[in-house]
């Protein structure tokens, strides 16, 4: 017998700098939606809890772009995402902010009785980037510079996004401050470190094991391979103190009393967003949070996550909760892969992809839109590797699965019903639960999967029971009955197995496609949930049919319209529309980046080119030319002065010691009455993005490039 009596269930608190989209949804949010409403389906004490993250670089970072403040970006974002998870059936429990006050208070005190320990934290003094100009310190996301492991020249100084290494910000070639654009120095800074390193022999016991203190856990079978794969090669590479305060004026003070101007990581605080978000629920509910925090081996605590943020939360978090004691684990952490979007990366930038909100609007005259992304979505899910979202999946599980099995399986026994009953449930045969064994069997199958968070399977259970229903109304062919003698006992029965089969489906289709589960049951009369569905899902045998005979049916509908529908092409166009989108930003890649080729030269041609590589003394803009820079390039001989068309992509303060090849022979120009004596090698890409070419390399001024 299991001892859980509540559930605690977290999705990652998405940073309230913008708006989600697609794959952010398939990650963390819809599926953890689909097990709590699982779970409340079978009466469960349930509590889920998510929130805006609403600290840390990614949000100053947000707010300087668009020259606000950061209370502007967070209240604006925080706003957006919380009504766009509504709208699309996301059921939180409680959505909080960690920019609450109970948040703060929760955190320092949290970070005090790690200090209080004494041997949680080191105190290191330690060399960070500063900038002069702007006089601060730069958090790991305001340094930008060269990736050391593949060459992208604009990684972060935490990550790069091109090959995805964790970095350090001193490992960075040629950093520069995003604040300024100049290269920042080196200063001294306190910071206090959190010991991982004391954690890691139990973690890695049980993370291996599912053993913790001396007792079973959990099965660690039962976490998905690619979590427990990445847990392990981290604690296989040996756990460091990790830094848990930063300079920064945005966040949580660090409360001690040398600690002036220093704020917690927000990779410390956010996760304790969960906590307080307990706190403020329990608040208003009149409830008890530490029943669900510190409940022991009564309480399943899940994490519901993208795969960036595993060791965050199999690592670093329950190393925290450990730390200060009493605290629960998460039992599974079954966090998912990546989507990606019509075979690519999403990307803002490029704008490929589609945001939870713009969906909503650009599919608002789509019958039954939140479902239909749901659906597809849970289809695509990237539960054990990345996978991608295609618009023809999207009609096809459209059409196929919602359509043509689940919509017509329910019309078919609608219409029939109430041709043959006038709406009203025919008599209950005495054998009436023996033609549902099959589906009894399914369902106890689809509870296994909901259960492993094997959603993806789940689906196609779902589908298996309309399926059965589909040919179950097929091989009895009631119609044909009907026709032959319109009084066949047998009509009855058939329309009564289908009627129950139905509401079946409602039940199950209720984590799946929440809006259209309502449909059905408003479809067939049934204001709640059946006190027998009930017991079919806790395991127990049904004694009464779940909708029983006499009872009154409403009005069919039909529920999914199909997308390809030769007479009404609405739907379709829809979708056109977003593939049209994709295409046009390909199309637009594809002009600008592939140039048709100019006709073969010679050698000699070639040859009369002076190239040399230079490096930019000083940069400035050209009064009253928009695009112009004029720039003092030391060409190791001499300095040239250069007008260059990029001043709409470089400010000139970031040009300062850049390298650069220039064509030192090219006959000198006046441009704006400024000589121009010579021109730098530039390469653009597609979408109209320059880089200088041989920045990377180790060039001094004045070689020859040939
Ligand atoms: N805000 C990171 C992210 O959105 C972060 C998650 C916090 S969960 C405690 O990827
Ligand atoms: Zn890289």
């Amino acid at each position: 017998m299991s001892k859980i009596k509540r559930h605690l269930i977290t999705s990652a608190l998405p940073y309230a700098n913008g708006p989600l989209h697609l794959g952010h949804l398939a990650g963390a949010y819809l599926p953890a939606d689909i097990y709590v409403r699982y779970l409340r389906l079978l009466g469960k004490d349930v509590l889920w809890v998510c929130g805006s993250d609403e600290h840390g670089a990614a949000i100053t970072i947000r707010a300087k772009k668009d020259g606000v403040s950061p209370k502007v970006i967070i209240d604006k974002y925080h706003a957006l995402n919380k009504n766009t998870f509504d709208a699309l059936g996301i059921s939180f429990d409680f959505y909080h902010r960690t920019s609450e006050e109970i948040h703060h208070k929760t955190s320092q005190d949290f970070f005090t009785k790690l200090y209080e320990k004494g041997d949680e934290f080191i105190e290191k003094v330690v060399e960070q980037y500063y900038d002069v100009a702007f006089n601060q310190f730069l958090a790991d996301r305001y340094i930008t510079g060269t990736c050391p492991k593949c060459g992208h020249t604009e990684a972060y100084g935490d990550q790069c996004e091109s090959c995805g290494s964790t970095l350090s910000p001193t490992e960075l070639i040629a950093p520069k401050s995003v604040l300024s654009g100049e290269a920042p120095i080196l200063r001294e800074t306190k910071h206090w470190y959190f010991r991982l390193d004391k954690h890691a022999d139990w973690l890695k016991e049980w993370i291996e094991t599912g053993i913790l203190d001396g007792k079973q856990h959990h099965d660690p079978n039962s976490w998905r391979k690619h979590v427990t794969g990445q847990c392990l090669s981290w604690l296989n590479s040996g756990l460091q103190p990790r830094s848990i305060t930063r300079d920064l004026d945005w966040g949580i003070s660090v409360p001690l009393k040398d600690a002036e101007g220093k704020v917690l990581y927000v990779w410390f605080d956010a996760p304790i967003g969960y906590i307080s978000a307990t706190k403020q629920w329990a608040l208003e509910n009149g409830k008890d949070w530490e029943s669900y925090w510190k409940g022991g081996e009564e309480v399943e605590l899940i994490h519901f996550i993208g795969k960036d943020n595993i060791v965050f939360h199999c690592i670093v978090f329950p190393a925290m909760l450990k730390a200060h004691g009493d605290f629960v684990l998460p039992r599974n952490v079954p966090a998912n892969q990546f989507l990606n979007f019509e075979g690519q990366k999403f990307s803002k930038s490029r704008g490929w992809g589609l945001e939870q909100h713009e969906y909503l609007q650009e599919f608002a005259d789509f019958p039954n839109k939140e479902d239909a992304l749901r659906y597809a979505l849970l289809r695509t899910l990237p539960e054990n590797k990345d996978s991608d979202f295609k618009w023809d999946e999207f009609v096809d599980f459209h059409d196929k699965d919602l359509a043509d099995n689940l919509g017509n399986f329910l019309n078919r026994v609608m219409v029939l019903s109430h041709s043959y009953f006038n709406g009203v449930v025919p008599p209950a045969p005495s054998n009436w639960s023996e033609p549902l064994q099959r589906v009894f069997d399914i369902v106890e199958q689809w509870k296994t999967e909901m259960e492993k968070f094997s959603f993806k399977a789940a689906s196609q259970s779902f589908m298996d029971v309309s399926s059965w229903g589909n040919t179950y109304l097929q091989e009895n062919a009631p119609w044909s009955l009907y026709k032959a003698n319109p009084t066949d006992p047998r009509i009855a029965e058939i329309m009564f197995t289908g009627l129950q089969v139905s509401a079946i489906l409602a039940i199950m289709a209720e984590p799946f496609i929440p809006f259209t589960s309502k449909r059905i049951n408003a479809m067939l009369g049934l204001n709640a949930l059946p006190a027998e569905s009930l017991r079919l899902f806790l395991n127990e045998s049904v004694k009464q049919p779940f909708i029983s005979s006499g009872s009154l049916l409403g009005t069919p509908e039909v529920l999914f319209p199909k997308i390809i529908d030769r007479k009404d092409t609405s739907r379709l166009s829809i979708i056109e529309k977003q593939k049209a989108k994709l295409q046009a930003i390909m199309e637009e890649e594809k002009d600008t980046s592939f140039p048709p080729l100019k006709p073969n030269i010679t050698f000699d041609d070639f040859a009369k080119l002076d190239l040399r590589s230079g490096i930019i003394l000083e940069a400035a803009v050209v009064p009253k030319a928009d695009k112009l820079l004029v720039l003092k390039v030391d060409l190791g001989f001499e300095i040239r002065t250069i007008v260059s068309g990029i001043a709409l992509h470089f400010s000139p303060e970031s040009l300062t010691g850049k390298k650069v090849v220039v064509v030192a022979n090219l006959e000198p120009r006046k441009l704006r009455g400024i000589e121009s004596q010579g021109m730098l090698l530039l390469a653009e890409r597609g979408t109209g993005e320059l880089v200088f070419v041989g920045a990377d390399q180790p060039m001094e001024g004045g070689w020859v490039v040939k």
